[in-house]
């Protein structure tokens, strides 16, 4: 009995000089590859970025949303084309990338669609990209835009 309140004692001390385990244990290792966007004229139709959103850590991680002052209601889209050749999008969810992985936000595929954009995007200029992360994590990117026609940082 002594032993063991000396046990919790312990495990106490440890706690409060923070050898336990990190509530937050993931999106801290979340890195951000070369995020882009495309300028766009006026805010009436939405814009939408790309970037290679990696894992680096040793444990699964999982996006759950986007903030940006940008737009009111930023959210990661998924386009895919039916055997029609007709190509769609719609919400992807969240997304999970395991330890060493990572995802393609890139056209014609997963991209973070900037809905009702609060300004115009301006070649040229960027803007701050939020990814949230169901560790209560969040990652954030300047995301350049580029001309009206780029296809990405490198042409
Ligand atoms: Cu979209």
């Amino acid at each position: 009995m002594e032993k063991l309140i000396r046990t919790n004692a312990l495990a106490a001390l440890l706690a409060v000089a923070g050898f336990s385990a990190p509530l937050m244990a993931g999106s801290e290792d979340v890195v951000i590859e070369g995020a882009w966007s495309r300028a766009a004229i006026g805010v009436n139709r939405p814009g939408a970025a790309y970037m290679t959103v990696r894992n680096t850590g040793d444990a699964p991680v999982t996006l759950t949303g986007l903030e940006t002052p940008l737009a009111v209601m930023p959210e990661i889209h998924e386009t895919s084309t039916n055997a029609e050749g007709v190509s769609s999008m719609a919400p992807a969810g969240k997304i999970t990338i395991a330890p060493g992985d990572s995802i393609e936000l890139a056209p014609g595929g997963l991209h973070a669609m900037l809905m009702q954009l609060q300004e115009p995007m301006t070649e040229g200029e960027t803007f701050v990209l939020t990814l949230e992360f169901s560790d209560g994590g969040e990652v954030t990117a300047e995301v350049p835009i580029l001309g009206i026609a780029s296809r990405g940082p490198e042409g």
